[in-house]
């Protein structure tokens, strides 16, 4: 997991347009990705449609990418789900294949007390022998820095995704974990600042589409360049904010990469998928962005 760093796509699921799983997309996106600097690969999350998608299908789009992928960059499988049980039987099956490490939303819907949550993934990092990055985001119901804090103490615990648009809690995080404890940034939109703050990845749905131009961040980043670094992220949110303007997320972003030649398939519903005229108003939005 200590290779599972840089920047780190959330890996789109390509189906196929009657929203079957697409195997041949799945290799291909994969290939495409492989083709850039990444860090490794983040599968079956949000921006993977994954709570569109039953437990089989998650297993099988993971053993796709997993036999594609053949090692050579780290993979960390998104398991969560609402129940502990059906979320262990996917940690089981992500062990069975041989990935880098687990990752999992809190349960949500039913706002658990922190006690049900902490037991979700203490259950979960008890049955595997897998390191764990728990994953707060606001649409599972934002963790406390507190609950983190605990969450870290837990055997196999090894970090921590965070989406969140200020940068606050990373620094909290930071003094509350132990020395070593993983921070993921997971919005694109402050990737430069969550790389200035000493992040060990980003994760986001936007690699998928422009992982060059985040690449290039994080190298400015890496050299002291930051006003370099800020000056492209500046094109980066530009095109997050012209791409995310159409809803559907991850639509519009396999929308751009069909039309880019890569298979990256289409979303299930009930995101749109943009076609045609709507297309072409996705791909332009994409193209009226100069100097990129
Ligand atoms: C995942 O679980 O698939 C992603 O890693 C989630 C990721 O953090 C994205 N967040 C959401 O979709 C809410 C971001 O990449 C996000 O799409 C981006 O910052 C644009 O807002």
């Amino acid at each position: 997991i200590e290779d599972f760093k840089g920047v780190i796509p959330a890996m789109l699921t390509p189906f196929t347009k009657d929203e079957e799983i697409d195997e041949a997309g799945i290799r291909d996106l994969t290939e495409y990705l492989l083709s850039f600097n990444i860090g490794g690969l983040y599968l079956t999350g949000s921006t993977g449609e994954t709570f569109l998608m039953n437990e089989e299908e998650r297993k099988k789009v993971l053993e796709i990418v997993m036999d594609q992928v053949a090692g050579r960059v780290p993979v960390v499988a998104h398991i969560g789900t609402l129940s502990t049980k059906a979320a262990i039987e996917l940690a089981k099956h992500a062990e069975s294949l041989g990935v880098a490490g687990i990752s999992s939303v809190p349960p949500f819907y039913w706002r658990h007390s922190e006690e049900a949550i902490i037991n979700y993934y203490k259950d979960i990092v008890e049955s595997v022998d897998l390191p764990m990055i728990v994953y707060n985001i606001p649409l599972a119901g934002l963790m406390s820095v507190d609950t983190i804090k605990k969450l870290a103490e837990l055997k196999n615990v090894c970090g921590v995704k965070f989406t969140s648009t200020t940068l606050f809690e990373i620094t909290q995080i930071k003094d509350a974990t132990p020395e070593g404890f993983m921070i993921f940034g997971g919005a694109d939109e402050l990737a430069s600042s969550n790389l200035a703050i000493g992040v060990d990845g980003i994760i986001g749905s936007f690699y998928n589409l422009i992982p060059d131009l985040f690449i290039q961040i994080r190298e400015n980043v890496k050299n002291g360049n930051q006003a370099k670094a800020e000056e492209l992220q500046r094109y980066a949110v530009r095109i997050i904010m012209d791409v995310l303007k159409h809803g559907s997320m991850v639509g519009a972003m396999k929308s751009i990469l069909r039309k880019a030649g890569i298979e990256a398939g289409y979303s299930r519903r009930p995101f749109l998928n943009f076609e045609d005229e709507r297309q072409k108003e996705v791909v332009n939005s994409l193209l009226s962005i100069e100097n990129i």
